[in-house]
């Protein structure tokens, strides 16, 4: 957020064709009153201290939490909602059986009759924000038009938001619209409704990030993978971070893990102190744009400028530097709180919950006493580890790609693809355990391709084909690989440590990066033997290990039927080469 500037044109006058809209809008919704976001710091304390005001934010402990403040949301609005989520394009073909369709004249019937006098007596917020730096010729611009505070709070953390993104949408005229209001907050008018082909977005009835926060998720995933299609280039739900060897190389590696599933926590990791020499620089924490550059390289850059970040878990053990960053300046959603008003959730071990997160006095039978989705949104800048690269406006070569699930069993620490297509095929094969950041049930295996199974926003064997595409075209395509930081023992136990150590990992596929270091070649991939992985420091007994990088014929080869069904059910639009490396898979197996 910028300082306060002297104000020389006003917001509503500087882009017609967003002015337009917005009386469009306006008109439909019919709102006490507009405001426009400017993104000013000052801004940005007025409107905290006005919600503070009319009791929709909590005022956190001053002395260990400065500028901290609480939200709590509506308890039957704390996740995203994938069932009340759509893709509306002309052919539902071209949504696929990944998503829920609607022919979009219905859709915008629909949401016509819920948008219409929905904002009596509210103010109209208008955030115009952009997607990446503001001098990126990557980034995109948006307006979001929103009936809540909390969400126009939220969007100048996540996003470069204000008169700077106007401004440069006035300059190129491109933007998405996105209309947001919070409706009665009634699950059964709640629709989270994306039409591509007309870069429009229109969200009723939710106030929880994902179905309310337009540039994230809907935004930067749902409508720009459609426009990254078309461009050649590919939206992700991946981190990106930068690592930097005792040696002083720096390698860029982008990781796609389902939500929940360890992305905010890999991309700030600290080193374990038995690994001196490592550095660890946080490009981003949830998505990335990946380009083709003229090196035949992949440059990312992340498009958000804060993180909205999983809370419980998150304590100085597992991850220091996000439980720095989110010690001021952090509005929180969904926490418990202490006696003396400190937030609190599970995984700390100091202090007592009094509140939990509904409000209620703190009583063990009802539950956790933060939601288990329970989220921080702070400013990236705040993260003790920020990369000076994440401004860039030409992004970050990327020297790997990973893809990981949550599985108990199964799938391995880590194995390599064979290759940029047996990557794709790996990617497309990623299964995950569901977490409480979507509604449904927690804990069931199901299929999360790329961890995009919530977000891309077009079919997914259309998808496969394109990510084929531009790995066919890169000079310098990098490595592909899968971990899974998740896997247990007979007693339900994590069998890897996780968080820091997930470097003793990472540090391995940078040495295949440079080829320094060895694997072994299995049916799956190929995988490290113990003694690849530097392992100094690290109280694990070798059979955990070895159970750690062991692949079982028997359950791969019912993985592998369970791939095949699952990608046939995409049909004749399927791309071939998928189901000829999994065949070349099964081959292996033996
Ligand atoms: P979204 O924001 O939903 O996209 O999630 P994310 O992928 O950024 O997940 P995050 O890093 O917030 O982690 C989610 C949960 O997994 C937290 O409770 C973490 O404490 C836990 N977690 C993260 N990394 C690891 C790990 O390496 N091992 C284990 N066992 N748990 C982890
Ligand atoms: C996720 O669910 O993957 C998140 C949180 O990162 S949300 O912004 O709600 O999508
Ligand atoms: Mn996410």
């Amino acid at each position: 957020m910028a300082t306060a500037a002297p104000l020389l044109i006003p917001l509503s006058q500087l882009s017609r064709a967003v002015t337009d809209w917005v009386e469009s809008a306006r008109a439909l919704t019919q709102p006490a009153g507009v405001r426009w976001c400017e993104g000013t710091e000052e801004e940005f304390r007025e409107l905290t201290s006005r919600l503070v005001r009319d009791g929709e934010l909590v005022k956190l402990n001053a002395e260990h939490f400065p500028d901290c403040h609480l939200y709590r949301s509506n308890p039957s609005d704390v996740a995203r909602v994938e069932h009340l989520t759509y893709i509306c394009t002309a052919s539902r073909q071209d949504a696929g059986p990944n998503n829920n369709w609607m022919d979009p004249k219905e859709a915008r019937a629909k949401m016509r009759g819920l948008f219409s006098g929905c904002m009596r007596g509210r103010t109209m917020y208008v955030i115009p924000y952009c997607m990446g730096p503001i001098d990126s010729p990557l980034s995109r611009c948006g307006v979001e038009i929103t009936d809540s505070a909390y969400v126009a709070l939220n969007m100048m953390v996540m996003t470069r938001a204000g008169r700077a993104a106007l401004e440069r949408i006035a300059g190129n005229g491109g933007f998405v619209r996105g209309l947001h209001s919070i409706g009665e907050l009634d699950p059964n008018r709640r629709f989270i409704m994306h039409f591509p082909e007309e870069l429009t977005i229109e969200s009723f009835g939710s106030g929880y990030g994902g179905n309310a926060l337009l540039g994230k998720k809907c935004h930067a995933l749902r409508i720009a993978s459609w426009q990254a299609r078309s461009e050649g280039w590919l939206a992700e739900h991946m981190l990106i971070v930068g690592l930097q060897s005792p040696k002083g190389e720096t390698h860029y590696v982008a990781c796609a893990f389902p939500s929940a599933c360890g992305k905010t926590n890999l991309a700030m990791l600290i080193p374990p102190a038995s690994l001196p020499g490592w550095k660890v620089f946080t490009v981003g924490d949830d998505i990335a744009w990946l380009h083709p550059g003229p090196d035949g390289r992949l440059w990312a850059i992340n498009p958000e400028a804060g993180y909205f970040g999983v809370v419980p878990g998150t304590n100085p053990e597992t991850n220091r530097n996000a439980y720095e960053m989110i010690r001021r300046d952090t509005l929180f959603t969904n926490v418990a709180v202490t006696a003396d008003n400190q937030p609190w959730w599970e995984g700390l071990s100091h202090g007592t919950p009094v509140t939990d997160w509904q409000g209620r006095p703190y009583e063990p039978a009802k539950g956790p006493a933060a939601h288990p989705n329970s989220r921080f949104t702070v400013a990236a800048r705040r993260n003790p580890s920020y990369s000076p690269h994440a401004e860039d406006p030409r992004g970050v070569p990327i020297s790997a790609l990973v893809f990981g699930g949550r599985r108990r069993e199964v799938a391995p620490l880590v194995y390599e693809a064979r290759n940029w297509q047996h990557g794709v095929l790996v990617g497309a094969s990623v299964a995950s355990e569901t977490t409480a950041a979507a509604v449904g049930q927690v804990g069931v295996v199901r299929r999360d391709p790329m961890a995009m199974q919530p977000f891309c926003g077009y079919n997914f064997a259309d998808y496969w084909r394109h990510w084929l595409e531009v790995g066919s075209k890169l000079a310098r395509a990098p490595k592909i690989f899968h971990v899974n930081w998740f896997r247990r023992d007979a007693h339900g136990k994590f069998l890897w440590p996780g968080f820091g150590d997930n470097l003793r990992v990472l540090a391995w596929m940078l040495d295949r990066c440079s080829g320094r270091a060895d694997a072994a070649a299995s049916g799956i991939g190929l995988l490290p033997r113990v003694q690849d992985l530097d392992t100094r420091g690290l109280s694990l007994d070798e059979g955990a290990l070895r159970a750690l990088l062991s692949v079982d014929p028997a359950l791969w080869r019912k993985e592998v039927a369970d791939i095949r069904t699952y990608l046939q059910s995409y049909g004749s639009r399927l791309p071939q080469a998928l189901l000829a490396e999994l065949e070349n898979t099964e081959r292996q197996l033996g």
